[in-house]
């Protein structure tokens, strides 16, 4: 009897013993998620941000759990300069950036945010979605990036603590925040206004403090921010549609087979209509905010003063940008 529970107990522990083993090949088998970091400024609630989760989720799916992006929303990897730095050398692997700061690294971009360049909307997504927009996603290699798809982000106009802006006159004198963008100081300066460059993050206690008189953004940054608050006067202007755009750091991409880099592209590409979605929605509820804030909104009447003001920057550009300009332009015509 004691020889035959002694045999059991030995068949028990032998079973248990294959149990665990086959567990810890399974394991091992199931190799360990691929996990990489996307840095994104704004909150977790903001539209673009929801694109992003997007286009997490969709590389989750699509690799079967094999790769995982975590998304690290509110700058809590930094403000925009200092992650693409740290995109650029591989210490974050994606980032959703405005490409008024991208430009500093990657300068044929700011042919996308020239002022008045696009006739509207729907001309910028026929450009970024054609060939030029795709070249432009390509271009970025140099730098260190992959560019891997564009997200919206409305019209960009000024607001500002002290007074009402009609016309260019009203700019004069004002102190401006703009992106850490040499194109965007020169837009500034060129309306007589003085440029104030600043990280995103400190421009709410910049207003708040009179360090700044205002700044300029699109409806849902306006409103998300609590600018809205601290700078009454809007004026819808739109002087620039900046394409917002998500690009991954050359040196985690090239870690990656060529099949997980062409999902990953292929998720970015397919992540835009749902950015696109929300963002439409987000500018309707910001907008409303604002207005039932009360904040005074200012249109102006006709806005070829600001673009003869603006004109000079046009002409600064090299010839091959200029070249660009052109094609931009042509595009839809
Ligand atoms: C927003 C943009 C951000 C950031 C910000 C800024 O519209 O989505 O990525 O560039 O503007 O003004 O710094």
């Amino acid at each position: 009897m004691i020889k035959r529970l002694i045999g059991i107990a030995m068949i028990l522990t032998l079973a248990a013993g294959l149990v665990f083993a086959a567990g810890q090949a399974d394991t091992a088998s199931a190799a360990k998620p691929i996990v990489l970091r996307l840095a994104e400024t704004h909150g977790a609630d903001y539209p673009t941000t929801q694109g992003d989760y997007e286009f997490a989720r969709l590389v989750e799916e699509r690799s079967n759990g094999r790769i995982k992006i975590e998304v690290y929303p509110g700058s809590q990897l930094g403000e925009e300069r200092a992650v693409i730095e740290q995109v650029q050398f591989g210490a974050i692997d994606f980032t959703r950036v405005s490409i008024s700061p991208l430009a500093a690294f990657s300068p044929d971009l700011n042919a996308l945010q020239m002022p008045y360049l696009y006739r509207n909307a729907d001309h910028m997504w026929e450009v970024l979605n054609s060939k030029i927009g795709d070249d432009f996603l390509d271009s970025m290699e140099d730098a260190g990036f992959v560019g891997l798809s564009w997200f919206d982000s409305g019209a960009r106009s000024f607001y500002n603590s002290v007074r009402p802006v009609k016309s260019v006159a009203d700019l004069a004198g004002l102190k401006i925040r703009v992106q850490e963008s040499d194109l965007m100081i020169g837009l500034v300066e060129s309306l007589g206004a003085v440029a104030t460059p600043m990280p995103f993050g400190e421009v709410y206690s910049g207003i708040q403090t009179g360090v700044i008189d205002g700044a300029e953004n699109n409806w849902p940054s306006y409103y998300s921010t609590s600018h809205y608050e601290v700078a009454k006067y809007f004026t819808l202007d739109e002087h620039t549609r900046v394409p917002e755009i998500t690009i991954a750091s050359k040196l985690s991409m090239d870690k990656l087979s060529k099949e997980d880099q062409a999902l990953i592209k292929q998720a970015a590409k397919d992540s835009m209509a749902f950015q696109i979605k929300a963002w439409a929605d987000y500018e309707k509820v910001a907008e409303e905010a604002v207005r039932a804030n009360g904040n005074q909104v200012d249109y102006l009447d006709d806005n070829s003063a600001f673009q003869a003001a603006m004109q000079p920057m046009y002409d600064a550009l090299s010839p091959e940008l200029k070249a660009v300009v052109a094609e931009i332009r042509a595009v839809g015509k």
